[in-house]
């Protein structure tokens, strides 16, 4: 960690022009891209996403492979998501509802946005007003962490089960101290098994806000107290959050709430293709659904 701080101070231009070459977009060291045929119920979906490696590629073969032949092993009725809620009763309105993900037997309480984006999003992180710590440790990000359903995170496993029974979009919706308003929403949004490290798997962009999330795609989950990003120091402790760093973020929605414009780099609820690294903003949430 401290050499990445020195670093940084003695080479701003250096590491700037490091962080810009982890956007996908940007970048012409993409060696490769895959593009997969997803056929989920009757939905067709054509996804064109870049993976980092074969492996993501076989993880995704297997979910395609255990949803095709997905029964409902417990013989029973339940809503697996807030899209199921949404569906069985359109007038359902926004709040919290119990889910079964991947056959759970009691259950678990999740927020549901039914408004935006015609609805049955659930809600998996969530920033408002900064009264929750974010900067916490592997086993907080593992099992999730929140004061009600204000400020939270949902937990890595729960969103490994959720998004390993379906093709799953992500929403992140965002807005800044000056009213001002974007999101930017991905077609394809898997978190893989604690034996992955909760590895990431996201892309196909679109939306308002630009795209700061494609550059961590095929990252393992990294805390201040558990390091698996790319950088050779701490990501998650240079920059205070617990995320999916790479080398290291070009998104930080866990990071500091540091309340709009900032002096300190890249640690503050941060979506670098919008406000950038200097810029706090005022509310994010992130929210899935199922193609
Ligand atoms: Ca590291």
């Amino acid at each position: 960690m401290a050499d990445l701080r020195v670093e940084m101070s003695s080479d701003k231009d250096k590491i700037k022009k490091e962080r810009t070459g982890t956007v996908g977009e940007e970048s012409p060291g993409v060696s490769y891209g895959a593009v997969l045929v997803l056929l989920a119920g009757s939905a067709v979906l054509a996804a064109a996403v870049y993976y980092p490696n074969s492996l993501i590629v076989a993880d995704l073969g297997k979910l395609i492979e255990k949803i095709e032949n997905q029964t409902n092993p417990t013989g029973y009725q339940t809503f697996r998501d807030c899209y199921d809620v949404h569906t069985r009763n359109p007038n359902s309105t926004s709040g919290v509802y119990t889910v079964y993900p991947g056959g759970l037997r009691r259950g678990i309480e999740v927020l549901c946005d039914m408004e935006v984006d015609n609805g049955g999003w659930l809600v998996i992180q969530k920033r408002t007003d900064g009264s929750l710590d974010f900067f916490r440790d592997w086993t907080e990000y593992q099992f999730g962490f929140g004061n009600g359903f204000n400020e939270f995170w949902i937990g890595n496993e729960v969103l490994h089960l959720l998004t390993s029974q379906a093709i799953y979009e992500l929403r992140v919706d965002m807005a800044d101290f000056e009213g001002e308003s974007r999101f930017a929403k991905y077609k394809l949004f898997l978190v893989g098994s604690r034996e992955s490290k909760f590895r990431l798997t996201v892309g196909g962009y679109s939306g308002t806000a630009g795209d700061s999330l494609s550059s961590h795609n095929g990252m393992q989950f990294s805390t201040k107290d558990v390091d698996n990003d790319l950088a050779s120091g701490q990501c998650a402790t240079s920059f205070k959050g617990g995320f999916w760093y790479s080398n290291c973020h070009t998104a930080n929605p866990n990071g500091q709430y540091l309340r709009g414009e900032h002096e300190s780099m890249a640690d503050g609820v941060n979506w670098k293709t919008w406000r950038g690294y200097k810029y706090s903003l005022q509310t994010m949430s992130m929210k899935i659904k199922p193609l």
